[in-house]
């Protein structure tokens, strides 16, 4: 039986008076909200159910994916959209006189990662489900996500994010699958009478994981995956070990919130504690379900495959080895075949900061065992690869040096791949970072360069446009992504392009209306929309961007007539708490914004929107309204970059270094078709190579820069006393590290650039069309199948003979 919208509208009735006990036209858009929710979840269980069974059934291998950060964003309508019901329910919701859009705003966007790091793992989930590949997430289910975050007087405040408040109707407990996570105490090994050593445990404190799960709907295949989040928890039997307050409190903060302040030593433990507490937790679980298949050990590999997401889960590889090990009484060489055949890497950043250390005694006091284990497998590695590449050369690869313990070499030496998120970073890995490892390992080295799903960056955040693709080239390319290239036929058709253009001028008059609604900043809708969203860290230079807006100031001050283009330039950035320069940055952008948006001689010809909160619901209104993505790292320094392809899929062209996937953009839409500038990679290893680099030469050479640069100290931009000396002293005086100046004439140059293209609308409709039309290869279907390919060994799977049941038959 297919869901009409008459069957749709009696269920869900049903189902909001049982839940609410209430009449549905007095309700609020929170409670439909939570009604239409539990409506879908009940509509796909029996598939979440089957899917589970047919992996069990049929012995497949299974995928687990472990990331410290998931960011899903909203899941009410993207379920919808992949249960092949969207049209549906929406209809059905406007026959009952309801609002379809306030109910999927009332849905909490929960704030579970940081960036484009976690938002890559629920891109691939949403990808995985829809591939059909057998395969689960593995992370915390943090009480409070990321923060919440304000602007006040231009400074960002962080408060609470309470994302939990009104309870989460998508997620299942299941006490039932806990398990117990141990820290602390003492150990020591025994001879167990069979000639095994086994470890002694004493005075460890013992933790109890409860894992809440959520089914990954995948897009019109009845396939319906699993994400487990992990929570801490007194386990009720051993309450009476935590007698004290602060003991309890302990438990509580493991799964309290993402990234706590790690820049002293307590908030150090806890992020440890939280990253052997889900790796734990995930292995164990495997460990179980493997073992449920009573099949030999050495099945093991090709039946599981765990991806380290980044450093924070490589303790999946200490951990795998205690199991093996200690409980299940494997021999070292065995443990360690199994468990290097089943563990993947993928490394993400170059930035030093973010390699992971643990300084050694911490891991001894925190988790004992494990770091017996981490310490054997650094002996022997020494002790392998000495003969082979010499002491030199293997010092430094190893696990430990100098009191720290190294987590990008434990995940490379404990692991059968290693990747990179674009070619450019995967070369940089290979030929400088990770140098020593590559001429160890060579072939564990392999590119997958990032994706996004299509179908919540296009189908859901763009429907207009995604229409507009449907009656031009057919539905094809919903699921062969490939087939979006059709779509540059049109690249001169007329008609198409007009609609085009009128899709994108809906979009921006609907990210008008909100910045008129909530900061009551008045946008002219045809303006250029030029966008930068995402972390806010130096070397995404933000700045470069906020100096080129106030070169354009001081353009119209000098000249008020001047004709300019109109632009419209959006910001949306979060600073990590403890990450001072970078809340001055904001806090300099703000004042910026709040000098010219007030500033008549300035009117419509510039105004700065920079949003607050910024997450995945709010990229989703603000992607599909771009028209330039400004994607202006310096080159070598971002990883990948996936806003970047979020932004071109929608239509926007990219303002682009030479840098991460900018790069492959650039190769697949043509040099025409995007806006290069500034110093390739090959060009700043040569300067910091030679330590010519002086910024206040490149100061000297250039008044207008110089002038621009003054306005930070001068009181021009009312407000920054502080913030606007920090930046220029970073810039003048500590030598911008990140070569602001050096890239600022050619940036500039690329914006005039745009500006002239920008007047010729039909070219610049034709370049987005393009864009469009090119994006195809950045669908996170294709990243997908290659990890599938060439890192997991599991084949996609053919469920189109699979009989699966509707969730409400
Ligand atoms: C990090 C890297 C990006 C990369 C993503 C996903 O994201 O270049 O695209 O991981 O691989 F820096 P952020 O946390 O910086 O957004």
């Amino acid at each position: 039986m297919t869901l009409t919208t008459n069957i749709f509208k009696k269920e869900f009735k049903k189902v909001f008076e049982s839940q609410h006990a209430s009449n549905i036209k007095d309700s609020s858009s929170e409670q439909q909200y939570a009604a239409l929710a539990n409506f879908i979840k009940f509509y796909s269980s029996d598939n979440w159910k089957q899917t589970n069974q047919l992996y069990i059934d049929e012995q497949v291998k299974q995928v687990y994916y472990f990331s410290m950060e998931f960011l899903p964003g909203r899941m009410l309508k993207s379920n919808l959209l992949n249960l092949g019901i969207l049209d549906t329910v929406r209809d059905g919701i406007t026959e009952m006189g309801l609002d379809f859009d306030a109910i999927v705003q009332s849905e909490v966007d929960p704030a579970l990662g940081n960036g484009g790091l976690g938002r890559l793992a629920s891109c691939f989930m949403d990808s995985i489900a829809s591939l059909a590949i057998p395969g689960n997430g593995n992370g915390i289910r943090y009480r409070y996500g990321l923060f919440q975050q304000r602007f006040v007087d231009g400074y960002q405040v962080e408060l609470p994010d309470n994302w939990l408040r009104n309870g989460n109707i998508w997620e299942v407990r299941k006490e039932n699958k806990a398990v117990m996570i141990r820290f602390g105490g003492e150990v020591y090994l025994k001879e167990d009478g069979e000639n095994k050593l086994r470890p002694i445990y004493s005075n460890t404190q013992n933790i109890l994981a409860v894992p809440y799960d959520t089914g990954m709907i995948g897009y019109e295949n009845d396939v319906v995956n699993n994400l487990r989040l992990w929570s801490a928890e007194i386990p009720p039997e051993e309450e009476i070990n935590f007698k004290t307050s602060a003991e309890r409190v302990l438990v509580n903060q493991i799964t309290e919130v993402l990234y706590p302040d790690d820049s002293n030593y307590e908030g150090q433990l806890l992020r440890l504690r939280q990253e052997y507490f889900f790796t734990s937790a995930g292995i164990q679980s495997i460990i179980r379900f493997f073992k449920k298949q009573q099949l030999p050990w050495s099945e093991f590999p090709n039946k599981i495959a765990i991806h380290v997401n980044d450093t924070h889960p490589a303790l999946c590889i200490p951990e795998l080895m205690r199991i093996l090990l200690d409980e299940e009484g494997l021999s070292w060489e065995k443990a360690w075949d199994i468990t290097k055949k089943s563990i993947s890497y993928t490394n993400h950043t170059i930035m030093q900061e973010a390699m992971e250390k643990w300084p050694v005694h911490m891991v001894q006091e925190l988790i004992p065992r494990i770091y017996q284990i981490i310490e054997a497998i650094n002996q022997r590695h020494i002790d392998k690869k000495i003969p082979l590449y010499g002491e030199e050369l293997t010092y430094r690869t190893t696990i430990i040096s100098d009191g720290n313990i190294k987590m990008a070499n434990l995940a490379i030496i404990g692991s059968h791949s290693v990747n990179g998120v674009a070619q450019l970073h995967t070369d940089i890995l290979k030929e400088e970072i990770l140098h020593d490892f590559y001429e160890m390992y060579p072939s564990k080295f392999n590119n997958k360069t990032n994706g996004i799903t299509q179908r919540r960056w296009l189908h859901l955040a763009n429907e207009k446009l995604t229409q507009l693709i449907d009656t031009k080239i057919g539905k094809e390319w919903k699921t062969s992504p490939a087939e979006l290239r059709q779509f540059k036929a049109y690249s001169k058709d007329e008609e198409t392009l007009n609609l085009l253009s009128d899709i994108k001028l809906e979009n921006k008059k609907r990210f008008a209306a909100y910045a008129k609604e909530k900061y009551a900043i008045e946008l002219d809708p045809t303006a250029l929309f030029d966008v930068q969203i995402k972390r806010l860290h130096a070397y995404k230079r933000q700045l470069l961007n906020a100096l080129h807006i106030l070169d354009r100031y001081l353009k119209i001050k000098d000249d008020p007539k001047i004709e300019l283009q109109p632009r419209v330039f959006i910001f949306g950035a979060k600073a990590a708490p403890s990450y001072i320069y970078a809340k001055q940055i904001i806090k300099f952008i703000n004042a910026l914004a709040e000098l010219v948006n007030n500033d008549p001689d300035v009117g419509n010809k510039i105004k700065i929107v920079f949003v607050e909160n910024y997450g995945v619901s709010l990229a989703e209104l603000i992607i599909p309204a771009a028209d330039i993505s400004e994607q202006i790292s310096l080159a070598g320094k971002e990883a990948s970059g996936t806003s970047n392809m979020k932004l071109m899929l929608n239509g926007a062209l990219t303002m682009a270094t030479l840098d991460g996937a900018n790069i492959e953009i650039k190769d697949l839409v043509g040099e025409d078709n995007i806006f290069l500038f500034g110093m390739t990679n090959d060009e700043v290893n040569r300067m910091n190579r030679e330590g010519h680099y002086s910024s206040k030469t490149v100061l000297k050479n250039n008044p207008r820069l110089n002038r621009i640069l003054e306005c930070l100290i001068n009181g021009t931009i009312p407000d920054i006393e502080v913030e606007g000396r920090v930046i220029y002293d970073s810039l003048v005086q500590y030598n911008d590290e990140y070569y602001v100046l050096q890239d600022f004439e050619s940036f500039v140059a690329a914006q005039e650039r745009a500006d002239i293209l920008y007047q010729d609308k039909p070219l610049w409709n034709q370049k987005a069309l393009i864009n469009i039309a090119s994006s195809g290869p950045f669908s996170a279907d294709f990243t997908i199948m290659r990890y599938a390919e060439e890192i997991w060994n599991v084949k996609e799977r053919p469920t189109k003979d699979k009989v699966f049941l509707k969730g409400n038959q």
